[in-house]
């Protein structure tokens, strides 16, 4: 990525300066780069003296406790376990961090509350087209691998850090690794030669990678495993385009005793096969909601079938969104039907372009 403005750095640093409750916000169904550019900035201006706390509209899943470590914390907040502390503490803050989201219906419950405070707002995000309007001051970039690399870039220009990764506090350094190595799926997507830098720089501020990957690639329980065959084996749909897709049902999930975080990174794996081209994956949550992952190879926008078919957004390659049954789908029997009709649809040509093939700028 290019070197982050200076002026805005020295903006944010004011802003960090004078605020006395600052609080960070991510969004829904917190992934790896969510909770760990979250909590490095937690730690940083714990640095820095501030009553600090991160606030997420659900808790982390299991595989990804070990974040926040074994002690129990009240400066990690859920909206769903404690509401009212929540709302309390976006209340009372006189900076609010908005860290990878773009978009205020990314924090679904607490989207309300975070409009109506009056304390300015600060983006760092690497989701495309933000809403700049909605912030006070934004960092956002595309040409970076995760929130964690951004922030991470950001941090060094600090006057604290002093461009020295060894300063960061190791908790801090701990966090920033971890998100960037699952938002890249292990360096396997999105990865910059700053991202490399990023990582050198934490390999030799003594960031254990070892001990992360433990964690992140081998720490799932049993159950992961079996209901991913099962899926792979009598679940897996291919369309003529190219389109593997996946349908997990509440039922399935209940009796594979499935908790949140059990089915990150299902919707990576078609991609393995040579002629599939995209990945779909979508999970019950509710008798009225799916939860929809996409993936693309190169040269497909999951982005735009995101946003046409699914309400949703993300990046170019790696996007996701909801199916509301009862509303796009009369019921989850004829959720299938949907997805055939709706790739075939946005697969075709219309007057020489195809809403699926990324165009070679982008
Ligand atoms: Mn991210």
């Amino acid at each position: 990525m290019e070197a982050v403005d200076k002026k805005k750095i020295s903006h944010l640093h004011g802003m960090l300066s004078r605020a006395r409750i600052i609080t960070t916000i991510s969004h829904v169904h917190p992934d790896g780069d969510a909770i760990g550019s979250s909590l490095a900035m937690l730690e940083f201006l714990r640095v820095m003296g501030k009553d600090a706390a991160s606030v997420f509209p659900d808790p982390a899943p299991d595989s990804l406790s070990f974040l926040a470590g074994e002690m129990p914390r009240t400066d990690i907040l859920s909206y769903s376990g404690e509401p009212r502390e929540t709302v309390a503490r976006l209340q009372a803050s006189d900076l609010i961090i908005c860290l990878d989201f773009n978009d205020f219906t990314r924090v679904e419950g607490l989207r309300d509350i975070l409009l109506a405070t009056q304390a300015p707002k600060v983006l760092i995000d690497h989701h495309k087209d933000p809403d700049l309007t909605a912030f006070d001051l934004a960092f956002s970039r595309v040409d970076v691998s995760s929130t964690c690399e951004l922030l991470y870039h950001i941090l060094l220009e600090m006057p604290e850090i002093q461009g020295d990764p060894s300063r960061l506090p190791q908790a801090a350094a701990h966090a920033l690794m971890t998100g960037m190595t699952t938002d890249t799926n292990n360096f396997a997507n999105s990865t910059y030669p700053s991202t490399f830098a990023m990582a050198a720089g934490l390999l030799r501020a003594g960031v254990n990678r070892d001990d992360i990957l433990v964690h992140v690639l081998q720490d799932y329980p049993l159950r992961r495993l079996r209901v991913l065959g099962k899926l792979l084996d009598s679940g897996l749909h291919l369309t003529p385009e190219g389109v593997a897709w996946m349908v997990l049902d509440l039922e399935t999930s209940a009796s594979y005793g499935l908790t949140e975080g059990d089915t990150e990174g299902f919707v990576n794996v078609p991609l393995s096969v040579r002629d599939i081209r995209m990945s779909i994956f979508l999970k019950q949550e509710s008798d009225t909601c799916l939860r929809v992952s996409i993936r693309s190879k190169r040269g497909f926008s999951a982005l735009a079938l995101a946003r046409k078919c699914f309400h949703g957004g993300g990046h170019l390659l790696a996007a996701g969104g909801k199916l509301w049954i009862g509303q796009d789908v009369a019921s989850l029997a004829e959720v299938p039907d949907f997805l055939e009709r709706n790739i075939a649809d946005f697969f075709s040509s219309k007057n020489g372009v195809i809403e699926a093939q990324v165009q070679v700028n982008e």
